[in-house]
């Protein structure tokens, strides 16, 4: 029995169900996609495999039939920030971070993994990223990431928590490790930053200080043009 949960109860329904809302409601603007094709795809990255051993590139099928533009200044990247973003960002009327992308949609908030030998899902437990990282939904995230910053153009939004333990901007995470090395640099044109507060929370860090100024300086290094706003209303 691994340490992380098991997969989401009605994967298959909720994904499909997405996969359809995301392309007749939230955003039909991406024109026709087979949204069964999509998941057949995508079941096939992690099934009747070794769960310790699922790779960015099984995905790779999943991730092209997927794919859609992603408009300019409209790209929103976050840490720390998963429901603020969520609600702000508005499925996509305000900001389109890549959770409101029909790749993002097959992950967000859940959860999925196989086992070698076997055509089903573990329901029970997946492995963590502790156990493993080469798991199911780690790599399927990784992979994701990468492709939304190579297709992120004009302004490029970054929220982080200002009140999160350990330093708004992890300088190992998602964030700095797949997306800031796979940014465009010829199509955007500048960055910028809010380091929002919880409310009520704590300031621990803010632009010029701490982790946000790694962050800052690490983009300047780049040769970007960057912004950054405290508590951004
Ligand atoms: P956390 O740990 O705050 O939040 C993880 C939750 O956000 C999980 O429910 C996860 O879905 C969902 N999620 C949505 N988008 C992403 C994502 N994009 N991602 C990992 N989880 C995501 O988030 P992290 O781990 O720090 O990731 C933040 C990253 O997302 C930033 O790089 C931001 O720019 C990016 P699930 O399937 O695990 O239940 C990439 C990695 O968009």
């Amino acid at each position: 029995k691994w340490k992380g949960e098991g997969t989401t109860p009605n994967l298959e329904s909720i994904v499909i169900g997405r996969c359809y809302e995301y392309i007749r409601i939230v955003n039909p603007s991406i024109g026709e996609k087979n949204c069964t094709e999509i998941w057949e795809a995508f079941r096939k990255a992690f099934i009747n495999k070794d769960p310790c051993n699922i790779l960015p590139s099984d995905y790779e099928l999943f991730i092209n039939l997927a794919l859609h533009t992603i408009p300019p200044n409209k790209s929103l990247f976050w840490e720390n920030n998963h429901l603020l973003v969520t609600s702000y960002s508005d499925r996509t009327r305000r900001y389109m971070p890549l959770c409101d992308t029909l790749i993002g949609s097959f992950g967000d908030f859940l959860n999925w993994c196989g086992q070698a030998n076997d055509t089903g899902f573990n329901y029970d437990s997946c492995p963590n990223t502790e156990e493993c990282e080469n798991n199911a939904v780690e790599s399927f995230w990784k992979i994701a990431s990468i492709t939304y910053a190579k297709q992120s153009s004009g302004v490029i939004y970054v929220m982080l928590n200002g009140s999160a333990i350990g330093g708004a901007y992890p300088v190992k995470g998602f964030f700095a490790d797949y997306e800031v090395p796979n940014f465009q640099k010829d199509r955007i044109s500048r960055i910028e930053i809010w380091v929002m507060d919880d409310i009520g929370g704590p300031d621990l860090d803010s632009c010029g200080r701490g982790s946000v100024q790694i962050l800052e300086e690490r983009l300047k290094t780049m040769g970007y043009d960057i912004t950054c706003i405290d508590n951004y209303k």
